[in-house]
């Protein structure tokens, strides 16, 4: 061990060349690009050693999701395709961070307390957006895995969630899926058609207001050629036009995280009125629907909207099987007030809300039978437990029971190998979304009549240190600095309907703010005048 540890040192390309100190946060590492180089390497070296932890294959993606460019990051995918286990989040913020002279015994520390064992085979994945500086950075990481003698397979360019499904699948024997791209595409589309092919057996191919026409903007990340495979596979069934394929700047202008903060058309592309649109972020896993009304005012369909069509339908089906499943959706303050409301009140589901960041949603998930989660700028999932789908199995095998009861019932299985159980998906969040808007015949404005979104407003502010905000609940109640929240409180309460708060965000430098109020211009009228109090 201190032989390969101090080969790890010797490595001068990969010498830490500053003193900013990085955390691994809500999403892993982000940082500017250029400052990753001995992070990557580390973290190379961490997965090696986390491997033989587990006795399971890890994953590494390098991405920086939907930030600029210019910057990049990196996270751990733990076996069974979830985040990285919270006591070795803070043992990566250490390695990374350490000064060369420290890493030898840094590495040795964890060997020992960890009680690894070098001599057991260990074995990475590796996948990477398409940043021009993830190539470098991703070989970084690669060559601490192999020094540690793991076994690395890469990838190459794909989506963040089918790098979770490639771990997911090699480590569950393949029961889960195959670990090949192909393997990816074919489950999901498989079920796509099967699902359709259920719905059409007992309704008849009429399928109403819907219309298989989706323009696709894919922001010039990963989802581009991952979109173009996945349309091949069901061009008998889906139209895509796609815009922002490898033609301009990632995330320049465009993809979920603009449509969603900004509340428009992403740019360079061109849609007609009622078109259906899409956008993903740079790795894929955020997907928000949109389009322009007859008066061409953009109309956006966002994460809450994803969620409480998933609920309804899935509730519906539940219904249908005369089953009783503990089913909830886990959002976030960021949730649309309207949203909530209309999942708590018409769907009659229980809605939890939990502090922001993916990891608290899907852990909350986690405790319902069918948990539903999505962050309302367009990231989440639905996880079924093992006893729902034992459950759910036996009665679509149950032959004494009518035939709507176990056509709801195969329906709800191929609806689960649809979906992304390790990590919100843009892909397979498209092909729910598009198979519950078929089923249900319903066109884009059909689904964005269930309720009236609450007109909203989100900004940054850069501040000198954005730490001493402490929020202390998931309402993001402000703990410090000490009045802050009196303050808020006193010029919410002027704005009818008003909400409002701020929280630092864990990955970027800056101070999130976000209000609500009855009328669009008051909702930024409240998001402007908080902004100030946190200046
Ligand atoms: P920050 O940058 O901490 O707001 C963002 C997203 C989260 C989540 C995390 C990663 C918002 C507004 N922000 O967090 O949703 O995706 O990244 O876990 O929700
Ligand atoms: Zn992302």
């Amino acid at each position: 061990a201190w032989a390969l540890a101090a080969e790890a040192k010797g490595k001068t390309d990969y010498s830490r060349k500053h003193e900013k100190a990085i955390e691994y946060g809500t999403a892993g590492f982000r940082s500017k690009a250029v400052d990753l180089d001995h992070v990557l390497y580390r973290i190379g070296i961490l997965a090696a050693l986390r491997s033989r932890v587990k006795g399971a294959t890890i994953g590494v993606m390098i991405t920086a999701s939907h930030n600029p460019v210019a910057d990049n990051g990196v996270k751990i995918v733990d076996p069974s395709g979830e985040m990285l286990e919270i006591l070795w989040e803070t043992i990566a913020t250490n390695l990374a961070n350490v000064k060369d002279d420290e890493l030898s015994a840094t590495i040795i520390q964890i060997v020992d307390q960890e009680k690894i064992d070098l001599d057991k085979p260990a074995s990475v994945y590796f996948g990477r957006d398409t940043r021009p500086s993830s190539p470098h950075l991703s070989n970084a990481a690669v060559e601490g895995s192999t020094l540690f003698n793991a076994s690395v397979k890469d990838f190459g360019i794909v989506t963040t969630p089918m790098l979770h499904y490639f771990v997911a699948a090699y480590n569950s024997n393949n029961e889960y899926g195959i670990p090949t791209a192909e393997g990816y595409f074919s489950k999901l589309t498989s079920a796509f058609r099967a699902f359709r092919e259920e719905v059409i057996s007992e309704r008849g191919p009429d399928c109403g207001d819907y219309t298989p026409i989706i323009v696709a903007d894919m922001a010039n990340g990963v989802g581009g050629p991952a979109m173009e495979q996945m349309a091949k596979h069901l061009k008998d069934l889906l139209t895509f036009e796609f815009f922002n394929v490898g033609e301009g700047e990632l995330n320049h202008e465009s993809g979920a995280d603009y449509v969603k903060v900004r509340q428009t058309l992403p740019k360079r592309v061109r849609i007609k009125s009622k078109d259906r649109c899409v956008s993903f972020d740079g790795d894929a896993d955020r997907i928000v629907y949109y389009y322009q009304d007859q008066s061409v005012k953009f109309r956006l369909l966002d994460g809450d909207r994803i969620a409480s069509l998933v609920a309804g339908y899935i509730k519906n089906l539940l219904d249908i099987m005369g089953m009783e499943l503990n089913i909830g959706v886990v959002q976030t303050a960021y949730a649309n007030g309207a949203s909530t409301k209309y999942i708590k009140e018409v769907l009659q589901i229980p809605v939890a809300c939990v502090h922001t960041g993916v990891k608290h949603l899907h852990h909350k998930a986690q405790e319902f039978d069918i948990g539903i989660y999505f962050e309302a700028n367009g990231h989440g999932t639905v996880l079924f437990s093992k006893k729902a789908k034992v459950l759910i199995k036996a009665l679509r095998e149950d032959k004494r029971l009518a035939g709507g009861k176990r056509s709801a019932a195969r329906k709800m299985l191929t609806f689960i190998d649809m979906v992304n159980e390790t990590t919100g998906d843009a892909i397979a969040d498209l092909l729910i979304v598009e198979t519950i808007l078929h089923a249900r015949a319903w066109s884009v404005e059909t689904w964005e009549n269930c309720y009236t979104d609450l007109p909203n407003r989100q900004l940054k502010v850069t501040v000198k240190d954005r730490n001493i905000i402490k929020v202390i609940d998931p309402q993001c109640h402000i703990g410090e600095p000490e009045g802050l929240q009196e303050d808020f409180d006193r010029l919410i309460g002027l704005f009818a309907d008003g909400r409002a708060f701020v929280r630092p965000s864990g990955t970027e430098d800056v101070v999130r703010v976000y209000a609500e109020a009855n009328t669009q211009a008051n909702a930024d009228k409240l998001a402007v005048h908080i902004a100030k109090l946190v200046h």
